[in-house]
């Protein structure tokens, strides 16, 4: 483990902050996604609907409650804190010249919180919040010009904090897309609002993944420009596709839905598409907009480590004798005989962390960052205000040890561990406040109700101890 191991916790902005439309915010794509559950989709509106229900509108309302909150972090002895700027607090509406002050304010008061009790913040710049009007104007990432808003955006919170932040990473699991047939992942990866079923969605899909990979590229030469000290890395959804039986066929499903899902990580690791992509694109008689001035940016803008989140593994088998292996996400998955789901339907898998670290270790040699893990499960409050939440002890105790497993027997560098939603907020996935990951429990119910109140949960008392002995007592 390095001596300087970064231990800490993360969040988004969008799933607790809360305050949706105070101080000059502008609308967000989170906040026209109404609350859902476990096989429920969450409903994109039209704009903010009256009547509706957004959980994401009033989160557990960090924004007024962080001093206590980052207070109780520091009491966990966390290094680092990662959160992510709401770009539509910056910029209400995504395409201004000059950025609402009163949103950089808050973000100012945030990081001097964070950095009086020694916590880094660490920055995601794009993690599903993008303006709302960014996808009725313009469509959300299919246009182009959506590469200079960002680059806007971006280059004014990296002067703003450049003596407070050091880590930051550009787009959220920007590979969720790659399952192009969940109106979920288009919305929050790319702000793309189609049809179910639309023809164009896969293409479309590229086009915009192409366009925020040129963000990302110019957004770490721009920031190094800025700061020659950031460090400044991508962000992946590691989620393994393992081969279900030793048959040569399904071990090539599972190859290929690697590279279906991972060549988003060539790209930002090593400043090219990988010849699979090329030659898919082809075959497919796709044309994306991929200017040699584009191939430029993203060569000279590779990232510094690779950021990712790691929640379960996904198993396939061949379905087909063609040699093509298409893979379209988690419904082309089954069921792994050796592991065990969540109340949600995740499969708990901590050697699949440890196999992830080392897929990503042997494919782009790069620091490595676990900026997510994490169990949601419901928890209960006893009469006496406890929660005993040993079955998320336990699940963090299995992947920190697969992590130091990585570290300390395969050689992996992993430079810290942020595991996700230290404190209870809403789920990205289906709107509710009942899937918690917290070692902070938030006294709210899936449709708004409760005091707020925080609650150390016994998982508090135990990652406190873990990050107080570096990880040696787990
Ligand atoms: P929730 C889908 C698949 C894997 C990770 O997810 C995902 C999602 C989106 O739901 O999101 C990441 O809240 C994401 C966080 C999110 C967290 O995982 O659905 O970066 O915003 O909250 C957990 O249980």
């Amino acid at each position: 483990m390095r001596k300087d191991f970064l231990w800490g916790g993360a969040v988004a902005a969008h799933q607790l902050e809360g305050a949706w439309n105070v101080d000059g915010k502008g609308v967000s794509i989170a906040d026209v996604m109404t609350a859902a559950k476990h096989g429920v989709e969450r409903q994109i509106t039209a704009g903010v609907q009256p009547g509706a229900y957004y959980p994401n509108h009033q989160g557990i309302d960090f924004y007024h409650q962080y001093p206590t909150d980052i207070k109780l972090m520091a009491e966990m002895g966390f290094k680092t804190f990662r959160t992510s700027i709401a770009w539509s607090r910056i910029f209400p509406q995504g395409d201004e010249v000059e950025p609402n002050e009163a949103g950089l304010a808050f973000y100012d008061r945030l990081f001097a919180t964070c950095l009086k009790y020694g916590i880094q913040p660490m920055i995601t710049l794009s993690h599903f919040e993008m303006p709302y009007h960014l996808v009725e104007a313009y469509g959300g990432w299919r246009d182009r010009r959506l590469i200079d808003f960002f680059l806007h955006f971006a280059k004014t919170v990296f002067k703003r904090y450049q003596h407070q932040v050091k880590y930051w990473m550009t787009f959220n699991e920007i590979n969720n897309q790659t399952d192009y047939t969940k109106a979920f992942f288009m919305a929050t990866n790319s702000g793309l609002v189609l049809k179910p079923d639309d023809p164009q969605a896969e293409a479309l899909m590229y086009q915009a993944a192409h366009y925020e990979l040129v963000a990302s590229a110019k957004a770490v030469q721009l920031g190094h420009q800025i700061n020659s000290a950031f460090q400044i890395g991508n962000m992946i959804n590691m989620t393994p596709i393992y081969p279900l039986t030793a048959k040569p066929a399904d071990q090539l499903a599972a190859q290929k839905a690697m590279q279906t899902r991972y060549w988003y990580t060539d790209v930002q690791t090593l400043g090219t598409y990988p010849n699979y992509m090329e030659a898919y694109f082809k075959r497919q008689n796709y044309r994306p907009d991929i200017t040699a001035a584009d191939r430029a940016a993203l060569q000279a803008g590779t990232v510094d480590y690779i950021g990712l989140s790691y929640y379960n593994s996904f198993t396939v088998k061949a379905q087909t004798n063609q040699p093509e292996y298409r893979f379209l996400g988690e419904q082309a998955t089954v069921a792994n005989p050796y592991v065990q789901a969540s109340d949600w339907g995740w499969s708990v898998d901590p050697d699949g962390l440890r196999y992830g670290l080392n897929w990503l270790n042997d494919h782009y040699h790069k620091p490595l960052m676990i900026v997510e893990n994490g169990l949601g499960a419901v928890d209960q409050v006893t009469a006496d205000h406890q929660i005993h939440d040993d079955y998320r002890i336990a699940y963090l105790k299995a992947h920190i040890q697969a992590m130091k497993t990585a570290i300390e027997v395969d050689g992996v560098d992993v430079m810290g561990y942020t595991p996700w939603g230290c404190i209870d907020l809403i789920s990205a996935g289906t709107g509710q406040m009942s899937k918690r990951y917290g070692m902070i429990y938030v006294d709210q119910d899936d449709h708004g109700h409760g005091s707020l109140r925080r609650l150390k949960k016994d998982s508090f008392y135990w990652y406190q101890h873990v990050i107080a002995t570096n990880g040696q007592d787990l």
